[in-house]
């Protein structure tokens, strides 16, 4: 089943923004950086109070990529291994591994379904032992749907 930080950590509010960070780019477009992440907040919405608002000033959330050491003591390890982490309520940051092969859809990591897992993260919830749940620690290919146990991980932290 799904899981949580250690002592439940979570948001005090359900109306959150997100804007990307200028770090590092990467071969895909920000135009479709944006569509990736974008559909993944939308689909955290489901059966919940939360809305996700893009903006460009300060903002709860902050996505972006990095390559190796980035400054907050988590380095990225190149091509392959993790690809991206975040940390729990309410610190809001969310980085991809600028060094991965990033691909929507396609052959590469898939942004939105890593996105899609991060974003868990960032509302709180760890990881599931469920098959085929987007908090299931496991890569294995594109996952765009909300299960059952993602839903009530996250109606049962608010
Ligand atoms: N990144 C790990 C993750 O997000 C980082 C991590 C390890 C972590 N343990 C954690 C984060 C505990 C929070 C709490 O899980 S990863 C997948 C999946 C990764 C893995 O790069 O290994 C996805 C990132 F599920 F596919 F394996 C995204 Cl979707
Ligand atoms: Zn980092
Ligand atoms: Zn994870």
């Amino acid at each position: 089943n799904y899981s949580y930080f250690p002592g439940s950590p979570r948001w005090n509010r359900f109306a959150l923004t997100y804007r990307r960070s200028s770090s590092a780019t990467i071969s895909l477009s920000l135009s479709a950086v944006r569509q990736a992440v974008g559909n993944a907040f939308q689909t955290w919405r489901q059966n919940n109070s939360f809305t996700f608002t893009e903006v460009t000033g300060s903002s709860n959330i902050v996505y972006g990529f990095h390559r190796g050491s980035h400054g907050d003591g988590i380095p990225f390890d190149g091509p392959f291994g993790v690809l991206a982490h975040a940390f729990a309520p309410q610190d809001g940051r969310l980085h991809f591994d600028g060094d991965e092969s990033w691909s929507i859809g396609g052959s590469g990591i898939d942004m939105e379904t890593v996105s899609l897992h991060e974003i868990g993260h960032i509302l709180g919830l760890g990881h599931s032992n469920v098959s085929g749940a987007v908090m299931e620690p496991t890569y294995a290919g594109i996952r765009r749907i909300l299960t059952q146990d993602d839903k009530d991980g996250l109606k049962n932290l608010y």
